[in-house]
């Protein structure tokens, strides 16, 4: 199917310059395509995924990515779809989180395959060294102040005010695409549909360098939908905050349970965001979710496709792993890594290696309220160490009930869970 087509049939395009005009050229030719990443922090996150992906959609169709960096333009901010300033970073920060978004991205799109490899860019490399009076000369002039105000960036943030920095923040983006234009023959921009106002700049800026007129010039832009949920709350954001591709950030287990926890009413419209699945597969899984919604396919399926897609198939079945075992409270097979993943918002109790009554560490742990209620809980079988239940007022806890020397796992009743760590 046609890349065009195929993101329509998945709702993936929100806006598109030229729809037409784009099928064609993207029909006619091996076309280089670009979307920009600021480095605000050392990872990206579940936000930045639909444009990561659909970079490798047009890859898959033979096309030609690059993935830019934004080591300059994360040095001033974008003002889209912010109601408030940013604060800068320094240089040495924005230069260490470009180099770890670098790596995340390299991972994510093929940038050795040959032909159509992506490629990844800096634009530190051309914004960082252009002079100021290049700046305004060249680029500056091509912009009318009139223009720069009727932007959604800029015209939202008038009343609550907007510093000059942010405001030139488009002209730098625009000079990107010009660059990309001219050097790497890069004619189409995508993005979030908060990017719309920079990537039209972009193109603005190419036709007046060029002279050309608009049916002359071969530079296109598309954006992609915004990713709303049926409960209205905003999606990427858990109660930990937002969802990280890092690993170190969020655990492959919590990212899988972040899909698992999909609504019914999202799960098919986030397989096609999110996944490479065919339209066959997602109308099986779509009747799945209508008629046996308690099986949670489409949120399994959904859960295993993205997690294989940021990390690895051993991230997925490491996932399972844990929760499967989470859900049948056996916890034996589990490594103390696997532990660390599933229990991470567990209350956590920190003690040294050394032997203690089972009575005492309960209430030390302030898993029972007192010693009566301790031994209360023992005697009607609520206490579980390491998933199994102990009944033994006398019962000392050692190094036997160490997981790699590093945790007990006390559970109290059907699903309370504690977490003992050795220093
Ligand atoms: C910088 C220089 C360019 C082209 C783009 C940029 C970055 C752009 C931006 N993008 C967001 C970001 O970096 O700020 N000005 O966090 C997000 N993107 C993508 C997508 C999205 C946008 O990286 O909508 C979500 O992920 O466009 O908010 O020459």
């Amino acid at each position: 199917m046609e890349i065009l087509n195929d993101l329509q049939n998945r709702g993936l395009i929100h806006q598109t310059t030229d729809f037409e005009g784009l099928e064609k050229h993207l029909r006619d030719n091996q076309v280089t395509l670009y979307a920009g990443f600021d480095p605000t922090a050392d990872s990206l996150h579940i936000g930045h995924l639909v444009p990561v992906l659909i970079l490798k959609r047009f890859q898959r169709a033979g096309h030609r990515p690059i993935a830019l960096i934004g080591g300059g333009t994360g040095m001033i901010g974008d003002p889209s779809g912010r109601s408030a300033e940013r604060s800068l970073n320094e240089a040495a920060v924005v230069e260490g989180f470009s180099n770890k978004i670098k790596q995340q991205l390299a991972k994510l799109l093929d940038f050795d395959n040959g032909e159509n490899a992506a490629v990844a860019r800096n634009n530190h490399d051309w914004l960082g060294s252009m002079t100021v009076i290049d700046f305004l000369r060249d680029a500056g002039k091509h912009f009318g102040i009139n223009y720069m105000l009727a932007k959604e960036s800029v015209s939202a943030r008038i009343e609550q005010g907007i510093s000059f920095t942010e405001f030139s923040y488009m002209i730098l983006q625009s000079l990107d695409f010009l660059k990309l234009y001219e050097q790497e023959n890069c004619t189409l921009q995508i993005g979030g549909s908060d990017q719309w106002g920079n990537i039209t700049a972009g193109m603005e800026l190419i036709r007046r360098s060029s002279g050309q007129d608009e049916e002359e010039t071969k530079a296109y832009g598309l954006t992609v939908p915004l990713i709303t949920k049926a409960d209205g709350t905003k999606f990427g954001k858990t109660a930990g905050g937002a969802v990280w591709l890092d690993s170190e950030k969020t655990s492959p287990y919590e990212f899988y349970q972040f899909w698992i926890n999909t609504d019914d009413r999202d799960v098919i419209k986030f397989l096609h965001y999110f996944t490479f699945l065919e339209q066959e597969e997602m109308e099986q899984l779509q009747s799945e979710v209508e008629n046996h919604p308690e099986n949670r396919l489409a949120q399994k399926r959904l859960a295993e496709e993205v997690t294989r897609i940021v990390h690895s198939q051993d991230a997925v079945e490491q996932a399972q792993k844990i929760s499967a075992s989470l859900f049948s409270g056996d916890l034996k097979q589990l490594s103390a890594s696997e532990i660390k993943q599933g229990f991470k918002d567990v209350p956590t109790y920190d003690m040294t290696k050394e032997d203690i009554g089972l009575i005492d560490l309960l209430v030390n742990a302030s898993i029972s309220s007192s010693k009566r209620q301790a031994r209360e809980d023992i005697k009607n079988g609520a206490i579980y160490i390491n998933g199994e239940r102990n009944q033994d007022m006398q019962y000392t806890i050692s190094s036997e009930d160490r997981i790699e020397d590093q945790f007990t796992i006390i559970r109290r009743g059907k699903k309370k869970y504690f977490m003992i760590s050795y220093k």
